[in-house]
């Protein structure tokens, strides 16, 4: 069986994007990773991309995954950048659920996603945990 006990080693920050209030993925997305033995800090929904930085600072956070299913993703994900080039959320960021408010438009949605800096761009939940281990492997070979 393959080893993922290096899972909870490092921290995650989890939540919904500043202008989204749907809960229900955000809440299963928790669960299945806490039971997968990842360790997560759920901020919930509308979440401030500042305060995704704020906690991943915090934590010295691995990843930060930020859900959204309302549309507005590209609009709440606008500051990345500017954060970026102040040296905030420099680790990872996972984006996940639809990106797009059109009809068709999920692929240009993930290619603005991908314009603005987000790392990895997801449309289930299911795929999050290969992932995630894919980024949490290195770092904590890395780390030692
Ligand atoms: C329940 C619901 C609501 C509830 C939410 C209650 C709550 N406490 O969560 C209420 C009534 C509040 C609501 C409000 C609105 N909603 Co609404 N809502 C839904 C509904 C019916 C179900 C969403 C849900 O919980 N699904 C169950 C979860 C498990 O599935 P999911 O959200 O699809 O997530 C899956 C994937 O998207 C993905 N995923 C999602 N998040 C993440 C995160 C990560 C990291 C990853 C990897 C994957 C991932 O994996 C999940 C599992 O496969 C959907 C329609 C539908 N059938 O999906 C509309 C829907 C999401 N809502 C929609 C809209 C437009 C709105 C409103 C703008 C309506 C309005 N005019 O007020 C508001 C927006 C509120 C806001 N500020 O965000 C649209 C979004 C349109 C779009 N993106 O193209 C949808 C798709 C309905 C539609 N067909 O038009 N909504």
């Amino acid at each position: 069986m393959r080893d993922t006990t290096f899972r909870p080693r490092r921290a995650l920050v989890l939540g919904v994007a500043a202008s989204d209030a749907h809960a229900v993925a955000n809440r299963l997305i928790h669960l299945m990773l806490t039971e997968q033995g990842f360790r997560v800090r759920n901020l919930g929904v509308c979440t401030p991309l500042a305060e995704f930085a704020d906690a991943a600072a915090e934590l010295d956070a691995a990843a930060v995954i930020i859900g959204s299913v309302n549309g507005h993703a590209v609009n709440d994900l606008a500051d990345l950048p500017g954060l970026r080039a102040m040296g905030r959320l420099a680790c990872p960021v996972v984006f996940g659920g639809r990106p797009s408010i059109e009809v068709g438009g999920a692929a240009t949605g993930r290619a603005r996603l991908r314009e603005l800096g987000v790392d990895h761009v997801l449309d289930r939940a299911e795929q999050l945990p290969a992932l995630l281990d894919s980024i949490l492997a290195p770092v904590l070979t890395h780390a030692g």
